[in-house]
Formats: C-alpha cells, structure tokens, sequence
C-alpha cells in the first residue's frame, strides 16, 4: 500500500491544568501542565494514507469531511511535516472518535496524538516522543500529553520557536495499577465559550491568572513527587487544589467565563462530604460541567453509588491509566 498507517490513541486527564498560551501560532503554553493518558474507554481511530495521485489533503471526521477552520489544526501539522521533513504526497485522513455521543468530552487530545503518530508510522519518520509531542501541539496543546500512555508533563518550554515545549513521561502505565479516573457525564448545553477562546480572554483579562502563573512550577513538581509516591492524599487534594484555582481564573476573565453547573457543583459538595475522615476521591474540572472524579480501585463502589444518587448525572464511565497511542497497520 505504501505510506499507510492506522492509529489509535487516547485522550488525558489534567491533574496539573493548562490554560493559557504565551505564542497562540506555536501553541505554546504559559505553564507546564501534568496529566495521565487514559485507557481505550475513549479513543480515537485514525487511518492515514500518504498518495501522490491525491490533489489535495483531506480529513473525513465521524463521516463529514471538514473544511475551513476546522481543518485548519490538520492544515498546521501537515504543513510543519512537509516543512520539516521534505516534500510529502497529498494526505488522505480518516477519523473516528468513540466517545459517548454528545458527552462534551474533548476529543482533540486523542486526535491529534493519533494524527502526529499515524503520520510518523506512514512516513516511517522514525521520530522521538518529543517530536511527536510537538506535532500533536500543533494541532491542540492537550494532545502534547496523549503521545504517550501513563503519567506525562508537558514542559512548558522557554524557547520562541517551541522547540523545548514538549512532552515528557514520568512514569509509565504500569506505576500506578490501582488508580482510577471515574467520569460522570453531566447533562449539558452546548460549549459556549471554546477552550481556546477562553484561555484567551483569560491571559488578556484576569488578575488573578496572573498570580496562578506564579505558582505552577512550583505545582508541578509537587504533582509529580505526589504520583511518584503514589501518595493518593496528596495528589488528590492538589488535583482539586488546581482545577479549583483554573476556574476561579476562569470566573475572574472579563467576560466572566463559567463551565460548571449546579450538577458539577454538587458533585464537589458530595467529594468533600466523601473525603470527611479520609481522602478516597479527587475531582477535577475541564472547560465543562463532566467531573473527572481519581480514586483507587477499591473506592470505585463508593464513588459510583455516590454519583448514581445525583440528579442530572447522565453516565459514568470508569478509566484505568492507558498505555498510549497504539500503532495497529502500518504499510
Ligand atoms: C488541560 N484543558 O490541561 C486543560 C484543562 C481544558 C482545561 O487542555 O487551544 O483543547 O487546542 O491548545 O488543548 C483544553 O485545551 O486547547 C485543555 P488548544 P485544548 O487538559
């Protein structure tokens, strides 16, 4: 077949968030950010075919071929590829995300991190995890992080051309055998504000980002001793620590930008009442009302019974930490 490759990958799970970009062309972050990737509960499959018969790139997502800005992302990436790497034929992309429909879980993470890895499969690039890691960015900073299973930092760089901005494994899938993500997906409206935009608005307008930025290094570092010690505690704590402090930044941009909803509200309320004696559950929060709820294996139950009781709860899901994205033909 030649220059042919079909990928799957997974998205991640912040416990360390990013939100916020020092270059919006690089996609370069104003902070580091921590995350595990997750197991193939959700996943995205990609298959790519490199042809010099094709006229022009294209990229048929869950059977709609995208055009304009929505095309723009996978523009971005083949574009650096070629640039970088030589001349390559016309790219034929085909994409399928298995996520419950209409979750409002992003799926740009496992899209792009397939993307970057199906691409180097193909064209047999032969390209490090840090190269990868640059080119999934490209098309979203979050996917940075899905280029590689288990615990991931996406350092934030220093360099103006991003070529620091990378991914980073600190500890791979099989670290921490016992630690789950259990997803509970919360009846939503439709996304008002995209993550992009609004990470925008929140560099431009909030105050109180500013002060955040100064304690992510910081932050970081600590998350990634607490995952290394497999201290559940600490790292629960910190997680809601962080995802807490990203949506009052959120709340303090100008306009005013809010995700959650009473339900994600009483999620947290019942988080807290849970951790009463001790710290069985963390939560944390993207740019949506879906809690993110780390517990270990054990307290799986309790979780699960604590959800089903909530109102406005929709589904819940329970993920184990991935191993990556998975290359399944190449040729
Ligand atoms: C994260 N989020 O660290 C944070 C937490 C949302 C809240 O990464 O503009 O879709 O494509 O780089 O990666 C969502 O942002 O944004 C995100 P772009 P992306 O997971």
């Amino acid at each position: 077949m030649g220059k042919y490759a079909k990928v799957i990958a997974t998205p991640n799970i912040a416990v360390i968030k990013y939100w916020g970009k020092r270059n919006e062309k690089l996609m370069l972050p104003t902070n580091s950010s921590l995350s595990f990737t997750m197991d193939e509960t959700l996943k995205t499959q990609t298959e790519i075919q490199f042809d010099a018969a094709l006229k022009e790139d294209s990229l048929i997502l869950d059977g709609t071929r995208l055009a304009g800005k929505e095309f723009e992302g996978v523009a971005k990436v083949l574009a650096y590829v070629r640039e970088k790497y030589g001349q390559t034929p016309k790219a034929k992309i085909t994409s399928k995300n298995h996520f419950p429909t209409a979750a409002g879980l992003a799926s740009s993470a496992s899209g792009y991190a397939a993307l970057a890895v199906s691409i180097n499969a193909a064209l047999k690039l032969d390209l490090d995890g840090s190269e990868l890691s640059i080119i999934a960015r490209l098309g979203s900073g979050s996917a940075s992080r899905s280029v590689y299973g288990g615990f991931v930092e996406w350092q934030k760089g220093s360099k103006q051309d991003g070529s620091d901005s990378i991914a980073v494994q600190i500890a791979n899938e099989n670290h921490w055998p016992k630690l789950r993500n259990v997803i509970a997906i919360v009846d939503q409206e439709k996304k008002k504000v995209s993550s992009r935009a609004g990470m925008a608005e929140t560099v431009a307008t909030s105050k109180l980002f500013k002060e955040r930025l100064e304690f992510m290094d910081q932050r970081v570092e600590k998350m990634k001793k607490h995952v290394l010690d497999r201290d559940f505690e600490s790292f629960a704590n910190l997680a809601m620590l962080d995802s807490d402090n990203m949506h009052a930044c959120m709340a303090d941009t100008t306009p005013r930008i809010v995700y959650l909803n009473d339900v994600s509200r009483k999620i947290m309320t019942n988080v807290r009442s849970l951790n009463d004696k001790e710290t069985i559950c963390g939560y944390t929060f993207d740019a949506g009302p879906n809690a993110h709820l780390y517990t270990l294996e054990k307290n799986v139950p309790a979780i699960q019974k604590m959800l089903s009781k909530i109102a406005g709860v929709r589904e819940i899901l329970v993920c184990k930490v991935g191993n990556g994205p998975r290359i399944l033909e190449k040729g």
